[in-house]
C-alpha cells in the first residue's frame, strides 16, 4: 500500500503474506462390514470429535459411500490415513481411509 512519508513524499510499504499450504480432505469409505461402533470410535480417536459429530459422519458414510472427517495440510492428511488404517487392521476390519485435495 502507499503511504505518505516525511515531506509528503509516497513510498510503497509491502505487507508481508504467509504463503497458504495446500490442503487435503482426509475420507472414510464405506464398506458391508466394519461395525458401526467401531467408525465412531476411530472417528473420536484420531479427529478429535464428540459422540453426536462421529454418528453423524458414520452415518453420511454409511449411506453416501464416503464422507469427510477433516482437512489437513498433506503430511498431517497422510499421518491420518496412515494411523487409521493402520488401526483398522490391527483391529481386523476392512474400514477404508484415504485422501484427496480439497
Ligand atoms: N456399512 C457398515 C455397516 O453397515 C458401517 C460403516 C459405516 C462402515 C461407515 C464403514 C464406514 N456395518
Amino acid at each position: 500500500t502507499d503511504q505518505e512519508h516525511h515531506h509528503g513524499t509516497l513510498v510503497e510499504v509491502d505487507k508481508p503474506e504467509v504463503a497458504r499450504p495446500p490442503l487435503y480432505s482426509v475420507l472414510l469409505l464405506n464398506d458391508d462390514y466394519t461395525p458401526m461402533d467401531f467408525v465412531v470410535e476411530v472417528l473420536m480417536r484420531f479427529f478429535p470429535m464428540n459422540i453426536e459429530k462421529a454418528t453423524q459422519i458414520m452415518l453420511h458414510v454409511h449411506t453416501r459411500g464416503r464422507g469427510v472427517c477433516g482437512v489437513f495440510t498433506r503430511e498431517v492428511a497422510e499421518s491420518k490415513v496412515a494411523q487409521v488404517n493402520e488401526y483398522s487392521r490391527l483391529n481386523q476390519h476392512p474400514l477404508l481411509c484415504t485422501m484427496e485435495k480439497a
